[in-house]
């Protein structure tokens, strides 16, 4: 139920009942979340001031190391749920391996494991374009109180709990699911809480905007060239408009409120494409299918995938249900795959 002027904390406590296992604890998780999401605002919002207060990797004035964006952010996200001892165990896109909290503390009962992707798109700071924060919420699956390991993080996308992103963008916008809808909270930065700007967010079922790097064209299986045509094909609400940032959470986030089909594609040199399974591609259909959107790897549903290990990589078709099944339709009918 969403109320004009809610907050986000707001939200989430009235909301915490909705959820099957509440406790508290997914809420308090949000939170810090929420909390950290606002620490690393700050600071990408600084990122054009570098010729001033200096580059990563310099000292600044008050004698500390600067540090590249996405090492901070990922160090603002882990250290925030690591202080708050609210989860028993991490995985970043940073970190080549995952990182236990205390789990190995019989007394601790957190039964929580985030993975997050702290600072996606990244390479687009330095041009002042939109970059984001992706986070995925699972339920361990080993017994509470034994130290984390390996498959409580290796999940199907079908057992996340909670997904969501934070998108730096004209303004700070933090989009989330817990498996009832997807809601959109906006930072107002003059009082530094987030408002319910977007309740019960759904991607249109149609839409008329594809998003791809078509500089990979040539790379790309027969099914998805054909597709691109499609698009371009001059013929009932075709062509369709072509929109790429290149900034994965800034092109879901159009495409989710304007209609639309992102596509990562597997490709000749790179054949599960380039996106993350776990910190990219499942919370993102994740929400998009709370958003009544689709996200397929062109022949399977994303959050079907039997994950093998923490980085691997999966081909990403996420958007409006209609393109995405018209996508995968071009896949199983292509003669051959390349
Ligand atoms: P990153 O995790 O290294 O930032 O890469 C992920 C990003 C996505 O946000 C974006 O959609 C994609 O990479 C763009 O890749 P490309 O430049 O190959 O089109
Ligand atoms: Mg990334």
């Amino acid at each position: 139920m969403s109320k004009p002027n809610q907050t986000l904390g707001e939200f989430i406590i009235e909301n915490q009942t909705a959820f099957k296992y509440t406790s508290g604890e997914l809420s308090r998780l949000l939170n810090s979340i929420r909390l950290a999401a606002k620490v690393v605002n700050h600071e990408v919002n600084k990122a054009g001031l570098v010729d001033i207060i200096g580059n990563a990797g310099e000292t600044n004035i008050q004698g500390e190391d600067q540090q590249k964006l996405d090492v901070y952010a990922n160090d603002k996200f882990i250290q925030t749920l690591t202080k708050r001892n609210i989860v028993c165990g991490i995985a970043s896109e940073e970190e080549d391996d995952f990182i236990a909290i205390n789990s190995q503390d019989e007394n601790n009962q957190n039964k929580y494991v985030v993975l997050i992707d702290p600072l996606d798109g990244s390479s687009n700071i330095d041009v002042n374009v939109s970059v984001g924060t992706i986070f995925s919420i699972y339920r361990r699956v080993t017994p509470i109180g034994t130290p984390v390991k390996i498959e409580d993080f290796l999940q199907k996308g079908s057992a996340q709990v909670a997904a969501g992103y934070v998108v730096y963008g004209t303004s700070t916008m933090l989009v989330y699911t817990t498996g009832h809808g997807v809601n959109g909270f906006t930072l107002n930065p003059a009082i530094g809480s987030y408002y319910l700007s977007h309740p019960d967010m759904k991607f249109p079922e149609d839409g008329n905007i594809y998003s791809v790097n078509e500089g990979n064209y040539s790379h790309f299986p027969i099914g998805i060239k054909k597709y691109i045509k499609y698009c371009q094909e001059e013929e009932g609400d075709r062509p369709y408009t072509s929109r790429y940032i290149g900034s994965l959470v800034s092109d879901f986030h159009r495409n989710m409120i304007k209609g639309g089909i992102y596509m990562y594609p597997k490709s000749s040199k790179n054949p599960n494409g380039k996106l993350r399974l776990l910190y990219e591609c499942n919370p993102m259909a994740f929400l998009a299918e709370q958003a009544n959107g689709k996200a397929s790897d062109g022949y399977t549903r994303i959050m079907d995938i039997e994950p093998s290990e923490l980085h691997e990589r999966a081909p990403f078709i996420c958007g409006s249900k209609n393109m995405v099944e018209k996508a995968e339709e071009f896949m199983r009918n292509a003669d051959s795959e390349f």
